[in-house]
Formats: C-alpha cells, sequence, structure tokens
C-alpha cells in the first residue's frame, strides 16, 4: 500500500524514489513487522491469558515440560497479523506471487487455528484428527499448486542444486511436487515447535536465506550471472520473507526461554507453508532440504522413530522422537538444545547459500 501510495510521488519529490527499491522495502518490512510484534505483543499475551488460552502439556512429555502448562498458546496470531500487515505496506499488490504467500499463510493459520482451538476446547493436547488435518493441508496446498501451475509465466521446471543442466519438466505434476513441499514443510515446522524458540530461530534463518533467493531469482542480470532460473517477479517476495523475518524476531522476543507464550498449530502450520510457498516460486524447491535442514531432521527423527517402533514392535531408536525430545532426555537444558540447534540451521544455511557460487 506504501509502494502504491508513496512511488507516484517520486515525480514530485524524488526521494520517493527510494520506494522503488526491493531492498529498501524489504529492510522495512522486516522493521515494521518486528516493530508490530513489539508493541502488541504484551497485548496479545494478555488477551490469550484472560482468555485462557493456556497450553495442556502431555504428561509422557519430557518432566521439564510439565512447568510449561498454562502457558498462552496461539502466539502464532501475533506472527501472522505482522507479516500479513506488513506484506500489504511495503510489497506491490499487483504481484501474483505475493497474493500466493499471503493465501499459503494465511489458509494454514486457518486451518491452524482451528485445530488450535478445537485443543483448547477439548482440553487435550488434540485437536483435529490427522486425517482431517492432512485432508485440509492437502487441498489447500494443490489449490496453490494448480493457482502457479496456470499462472501465464510460471516454469514448470526444476531446480537441481549444483546440476545447473538437469532441469527436468514435471509438467502438471508440478502440482502434486508443490503440494508436496508446501504440505511437508507445514508438518516439519510444526514437529520442530516443541521447545522455547526452536521452530521461529531456524524459520528467522530460512527467511533471510530465502530474502537472497527471492532476490537473485527475481533479478534477470543477477540470475542470468548466477546461471539461476529468471522468475519474473518472485523479487517482491525478498519482502514477503523481510517480513517473515521481522516478524519471527519481534515472536522470538517473547518466546525465548523462558517463552510467554507459543505460537500454537496457527502460527507453525503456517509459517512452514509461507516458507514452502517462496521455495516453490523462487525455483528452489529442491534446496529447502537444506536451508530447512532442521526441520527436515526433525521430521526424519520421527519417521524412522515411529517405523523402527512398528517394526521391532516397541524399541526406539531415538529415547524420544521428535529429536529435540532425545537430547533433552539425555540431560542438556533446554536453552543448550535450542542454540546449538540453531548453530545447526546457520550453518545449513550457509551451506545453502555457498550453492549459488557451485554449478
Ligand atoms: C505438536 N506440540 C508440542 C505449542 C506449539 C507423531 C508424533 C511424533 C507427533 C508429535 C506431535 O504431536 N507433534 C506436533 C508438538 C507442544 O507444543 C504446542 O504445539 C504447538 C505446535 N504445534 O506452539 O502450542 C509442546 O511443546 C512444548 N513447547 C515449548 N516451547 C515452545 O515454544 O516448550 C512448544 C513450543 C508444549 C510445550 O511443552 O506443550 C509437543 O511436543 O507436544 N508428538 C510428539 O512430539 C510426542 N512424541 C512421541 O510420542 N514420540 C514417540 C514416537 C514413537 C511417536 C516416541 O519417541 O516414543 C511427544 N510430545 C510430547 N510428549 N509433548 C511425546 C511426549
Amino acid at each position: 500500500m506504501l509502494y502504491h501510495l508513496l512511488y507516484p510521488l517520486h515525480t514530485q519529490i524524488s526521494a520517493f524514489n527510494v520506494f522503488r527499491y526491493i531492498t529498501f522495502r524489504s529492510i522495512y518490512a522486516g522493521l515494521t513487522a518486528l516493530l508490530i510484534c513489539f508493541f502488541i505483543g504484551p497485548w496479545v499475551i494478555r488477551k490469550l491469558q484472560a482468555l485462557q488460552i493456556g497450553q495442556y502439556i502431555q504428561q509422557d512429555g519430557p518432566q521439564t515440560h510439565h512447568d510449561k502448562a498454562g502457558t498462552p498458546t496461539m502466539g502464532g496470531t501475533l506472527v501472522i497479523s505482522s507479516v500479513v500487515i506488513s506484506t500489504l505496506l511495503w510489497t506491490d499488490l499487483t504481484n501474483f506471487y505475493v497474493w500466493i504467500t499471503l493465501l499459503a499463510t494465511v489458509g494454514f493459520s486457518i486451518i491452524g487455528f482451528i485445530d488450535d482451538y478445537l485443543m483448547l476446547i477439548k482440553k487435550r493436547n488434540k485437536g483435529l484428527t490427522a486425517r482431517g488435518k492432512f485432508a485440509s493441508q492437502a487441498l489447500l496446498a494443490l489449490l496453490i499448486g494448480f493457482l502457479l501451475y496456470i499462472f501465464p509465466n510460471f516454469d514448470t521446471h526444476l531446480t537441481i542444486p549444483l546440476l545447473k543442466n538437469v532441469s527436468p519438466d514435471l509438467g502438471w505434476g508440478y502440482i502434486l511436487f508443490a503440494a508436496v513441499v508446501i504440505v511437508g514443510t507445514s508438518n516439519a515446522v510444526n514437529l520442530t515447535d516443541g521447545l522455547d524458540g526452536l521452530a521461529i530461530g531456524p524459520m528467522i534463518i530460512a527467511a533471510v536465506t530465502y530474502m537472497v533467493f527471492a532476490y537473485v531469482t527475481g533479478h534477470f542480470k543477477i540470475a542470468e550471472y548466477l546461471q539461476l532460473s529468471f522468475v519474473a517477479g518472485s523479487g517482491e517476495i525478498t519482502i514477503f520473507c523481510g517480513a517473515l523475518a521481522g516478524a519471527g524476531l519481534g515472536f522470538l522476543w517473547f518466546n525465548t526461554y523462558p517463552a510467554q507464550v507459543f505460537m500454537g498449530d496457527v502460527g507453525s502450520l503456517s509459517l512452514g507453508a509461507a516458507l514452502g510457498s517462496v521455495a516453490v516460486i523462487t525455483k528452489q524447491e529442491i534446496l529447502l532440504v537444506l536451508v530447512g535442514g532442521l526441520f527436515v531432521l526433525e521430521a526424519l527423527s520421527v519417521i524412522f522413530q515411529v517405523g523402527y517402533f512398528k517394526m521391532t514392535k516397541g524399541r526406539r531408536i531415538f529415547r524420544m522422537a521428535p529429536l529435540h525430545h532425545h537430547f533433552e532426555l539425555k540431560g542438556w537444558p533446554e536453552p543448550k538444545v535450542i542454540v546449538r540447534f540453531w548453530i545447526i540451521s546457520i550453518m545449513l544455511a550457509l551451506i545453502s547459500l555457498s550453492t549459488l557460487k557451485l554449478r
């Protein structure tokens, strides 16, 4: 909105020219989202407390989690509203990809909201049925894949990191592929969200990494120089990623150990879907396995643990899945697990960025 209101004034006052620049708008989108979180965060937390939207804690989890009972949840409403407001303020609203990311963010937050809400009504740690949750996620993700597929300029070729000459065309299969990326990321972030700041830290790191990818893939000359697929219009997604990173930092202010609020499914499902949709739009879908490597590790730990548990009728690979519980049960204090997992995320993000030069 600010872009549409203020940039046209550059013909009278040249200083308004600055609103044309993606870099400028990305930085301010981040700061705006951060400040929204700072200012309305305490009010949102008080409201969630007053409405008694407190977390129910599963009794079979690590002992240290029992003290967390009653911590307000659904703080994701704060992150998501900051991202949406800031994106609406700073992006070019005629850009199709901006609306796709907003659809993913808001759509998945509604699924998460219903899940959290049911959990609160039932007063137990279960909301929607697993099947109901998956079906609604899949339908929405397929819709996003379909909208991208019918968008005239969208390229259905896959970008394979390090292999510039291998780029298979998935055709309509891209709809399915995009849906798998979006639903997979949404659920992987949800599984990771089990310690204070554990999901939001790597989310901020991934958002900053994709700021770089969105910028370079949306810039014809840089994309050509780096031999990346050029995606006309994806530059505006840099601003969305800026808003994601800023809102993430703002939320971390309150979610850092010991957390004053949890994000709930309304936050985790939607942030994951937002990240998945960004990876699809920027044509860096496969690289997401590395950028969001921590989410992948957490999800794999669950898949292996559940698989092994069923195959061996009750034996386990990890003390408890997802992986963060394993380290907690080994005796690592919670902040140590969190910060070490952040460090791993930063390393993976740096390796991902290095692929820009490796092809
Ligand atoms: C939700 N939710 C957290 C909070 C957050 C298949 C199975 C592995 C699924 C998995 C599962 O249900 N995962 C998804 C995880 C919960 O956090 C809430 O949920 C929201 C995210 N959806 O925003 O509202 C708890 O996590 C802690 N927390 C923090 N700080 C935060 O900032 O400390 C969350 C955010 C909160 C709080 O304690 O209550 C969760 O962990 O429940 N299930 C599991 O993770 C379970 N694992 C399990 O059963 N493993 C088995 C295998 C065979 C499946 C095994 O390894 O033996 C464990 N989860 C818990 N207790 N809580 C089991 C024990």
